[in-house]
C-alpha cells in the first residue's frame, strides 16, 4: 500500500524549469498517494547526493530514488544500497554502473532527443551551416547522450558543422554568458544554435538580441525539454523548435517503487513518450502544457 511506503529521493538541484517541474511532480504525487517522501536537494553536487543516499540507508527507507547529476562515480554508494537490501530507482538520468546495482531506470532516450534536434536543424538550415552548441552539465547523461545523438546525425550531413561547443550547466544565465562569448568570437558566421535545454536557449536568445542579431531568424535555434518558456519564445518567433523531454515522472516513479517494495517484477527501463514542437503549432499547444 502506498500509505505504508517510505521513499527517499536524492534530487539533483533546481537548475532549470525542467527540474522544478520534475520536483513538483514527485512531491505532488507523494502527497496525492499518501507516500512518506524524504526529499533531498543535492545542489548540483555529486558528493551531496552520495551523503543523502547514505542517510536514506541509515534511515532504512523502503526504496531509494536518485537522479544522478553525473554518470560516473556511483559504484561504491550503489553497492552499499544493494547490500542494505534496498531497491534503487534511477530517475531521469542514468548512471554508468552495472545493471545489478539498480532495479529500474525511468526516463527519456536522450540519444534520440539529440538525433531529433539535428534533424530539425537540418530542415531549418537546408542542410548547410555553422552550428554552435550549448551543452549541459559535463559528464551528465543528457549531455553525453544528446551530443552523441546530434553527432551521429550530423555525420550524414557534411554541409553542417559544429564550430564551437561549451558547457552551460543547463542554467539560463550560463547559456547567456557562453552565447555572448560565441558571438564575440564568431559573430555572424553562426547560422544556428543547438542548446541542450530550453533554459540555456532562453538565455542565449537574450545574448543574441543584445548583440544585434535576430534569434530564430539570423540564428536558428533548436533546444530540448519543451517547457512553457520555450513555447512563448516560439510564439515570439525567437526559438524555432524544441524536442520534448517529459519531467512529469512522479506517477511512474511511485508505481515502480511500490512494485519493488512488494517484490513484484518491474521493467528495467521505463521510457517516457515524447514529441517535437515547432513554431507553427506553438499557439495551439501552449495552453495544453503542464510544465
Ligand atoms: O533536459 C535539463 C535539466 O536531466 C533531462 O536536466 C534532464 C535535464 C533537462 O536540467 O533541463
Amino acid at each position: 500500500m502506498y500509505q505504508d511506503l517510505v521513499v527517499g529521493f536524492a534530487q539533483i538541484g533546481a537548475e532549470s524549469e525542467w527540474r522544478t517541474a520534475n520536483t513538483r511532480s514527485i512531491q505532488d504525487t507523494a502527497i496525492r498517494l499518501g507516500v512518506e517522501l524524504k526529499f533531498a536537494d543535492g545542489q548540483q553536487q555529486q558528493e551531496n547526493q552520495i551523503k543523502q543516499i547514505r542517510s536514506f540507508i541509515a534511515q532504512r527507507v523502503d526504496v531509494i530514488g536518485v537522479s544522478p547529476v553525473v554518470e560516473t562515480g556511483w559504484d561504491a554508494v550503489f553497492s552499499e544500497v544493494k547490500q542494505a537490501g534496498i531497491p534503487l530507482i534511477l530517475l531521469d538520468r542514468h548512471a554508468d554502473v552495472s545493471d545489478d546495482l539498480f532495479s529500474a531506470f525511468i526516463g527519456s532516450d536522450f540519444v534520440l532527443e539529440g538525433q531529433r534536434a539535428c534533424v530539425e536543424m537540418a530542415k531549418l538550415l537546408d542542410g548547410q551551416g555553422n552550428i554552435v552548441v550549448l551543452e549541459g552539465t559535463a559528464g551528465s547523461a543528457p549531455t553525453v547522450d544528446r551530443r552523441a545523438g546530434f553527432e551521429s546525425c550530423l555525420h550524414q550531413r557534411p554541409g553542417m558543422q559544429v564550430i564551437a561547443r561549451q558547457y552551460g550547466d543547463f542554467i539560463r544565465a550560463r547559456g547567456k554568458e557562453v552565447m555572448k562569448t560565441f558571438l564575440q568570437t564568431y559573430g555572424s558566421q553562426i547560422d544556428a544554435l543547438f542548446a541542450q535545454n530550453d533554459d540555456m536557449a532562453l538565455g542565449a536568445i537574450e545574448a543574441i538580441e543584445e548583440y544585434g542579431l535576430r534569434p530564430g531568424v539570423d540564428i536558428k535555434i533548436v533546444s530540448v525539454d519543451a517547457v512553457r518558456g520555450a513555447f512563448e519564445a516560439m510564439l515570439a518567433g525567437k526559438l524555432n523548435a524544441t524536442i520534448e523531454c517529459n519531467p512529469l515522472l512522479g506517477p511512474q516513479f511511485f508505481e515502480t517503487a511500490l512494485k519493488l517494495a512488494n517484490g513484484d517484477p518491474v521493467q528495467k527501463w521505463v521510457k517516457s513518450d515524447e514529441g517535437i514542437f515547432r513554431q507553427d503549432t506553438a499557439a495551439q499547444e501552449l495552453p495544453k502544457r503542464k510544465y
